[in-house]
């Protein structure tokens, strides 16, 4: 009796799959739960079962019932809403739908662009940690305890002794550390300072280079740095090199390039000087030579260091970097 209701709700619903207009439907349905319909029938026949075996079948058939009234049920709106029972309909001679590529991000793209000038000059290229010692983000760098640049404001302190990286600088003093000069390498990636307004995110992407040798002088560095600009933006770029200050590098010099807006007439850009700041540069300072026990009467260096938002953003004439990190894609769409 138990193996026949299932085997009747089992034909049922091989029925069901094969309807395909709701005539066929309701013949299903008359044909199972009608008055005169097979679960139907067997529902009566119960009340013939020997006693002890009447609640269970009984059960299990109205469960049998109710199952294909909702089988039923579903089937009907499958035919209404246009699918077929056996499943969705697939029209295999409609066009596929276009797949949408994905591109770099600006800054991905700036980045390698500036790696690969300075790769076809000789240099190397080295990544490393973001999370730094002190000692490698400071203090070997010639920045000492109580120096202005370890302000609270500016670092993002993880314990006393570790920082999330300022600078890609630490990058270059593992790498002396491991290696004797000749060096050229090129240190690109995240950095992070506690700054936040149209032209400072808290996180940002530099990228600094360092080339130490035997008689390296501040003409290479000239030299070096002409050619990237020229390379980076147009071989025709006015630029100038302006006296400045870092506790890594002295003497020290910051690069200007003739306002790309205004062409030196001066405008709201280049906050009217005609001029527009690009990178940071220097010779590298002994005492840094010093803590990477490089001898100072032997080898001398050049380090530079620029931000590749701000390089983007003059480019690009992007206004406020934080259109870089919006995740816009209408923004993002026309690099
Ligand atoms: C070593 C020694 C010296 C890297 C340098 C700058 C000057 C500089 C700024 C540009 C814009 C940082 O992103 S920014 O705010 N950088 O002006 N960076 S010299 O000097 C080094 C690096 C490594 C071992």
């Amino acid at each position: 009796m138990d193996k026949s209701i299932d085997s009747i709700y089992q034909e049922a619903l091989d029925e069901l799959d094969g309807v395909s207009a709701p005539e066929a439907l309701e013949a299903v349905q008359v044909r199972y739960l009608g008055r005169k319909g097979r679960l139907t029938a067997f529902l009566r026949n119960i009340a013939s079962l020997p006693p002890e075996q009447r609640a269970d079948t009984g059960k299990k058939a109205n469960i049998a019932k109710k199952k294909l009234e909702e089988a039923i049920r579903q089937c009907g709106e499958s035919l209404k809403s246009g699918k077929g029972n056996a499943g969705e309909q697939l029209d295999i001679s409609l066009p596929g739908r276009p797949a949408t590529p994905g591109s770099l991000h600006p800054i991905t793209r700036i980045t390698r662009e500036i790696c690969d000038i300075f790769a076809r000059m000789g240099f190397s290229i080295a990544e490393g940690p973001e999370v730094e010692l002190d000692y490698y983000n400071f203090e070997a760098l010639n920045v000492p305890k109580y120096h202005p640049a370890r302000d609270m404001q500016d670092t993002f302190y993880l314990s006393d002794n570790i920082v999330l990286r300022t600078q890609t600088s630490p990058m270059q003093i593992r790498v002396m550390e491991k290696q004797a000069p000749p060096v050229a390498v090129i240190a690109p990636g995240k950095v992070y300072r506690c700054d936040s307004d149209l032209t400072h995110t808290p996180m940002f992407h530099q990228v600094e280079g360092l080339m130490v040798d035997g008689d390296v002088s501040f003409a290479d560095l000239k030299g070096i740095l002409t050619t990237f600009i020229h390379a980076m933006f147009d071989a025709q770029t006015s630029l100038r090199f302006r006296p400045s200050f870092f506790p890594f590098t002295e003497p020290s010099a910051e690069v200007d390039i003739l306002c790309v807006m205004c062409r030196g007439k001066g405008c709201r850009v280049c906050s009217h000087s005609g001029w527009l700041e690009i990178l940071g540069s220097g010779m590298v300072h002994p005492n840094v030579f010093k803590s990477v026990g490089y001898d100072t009467t032997k080898y001398s260096g050049f380090a530079f260091g620029m931000g590749v938002e701000r390089i983007a953003m003059l480019k690009y004439g992007i206004d406020d970097i934080r259109k870089f990190f919006n995740n816009d894609l209408r923004f993002l769409r026309q690099f």
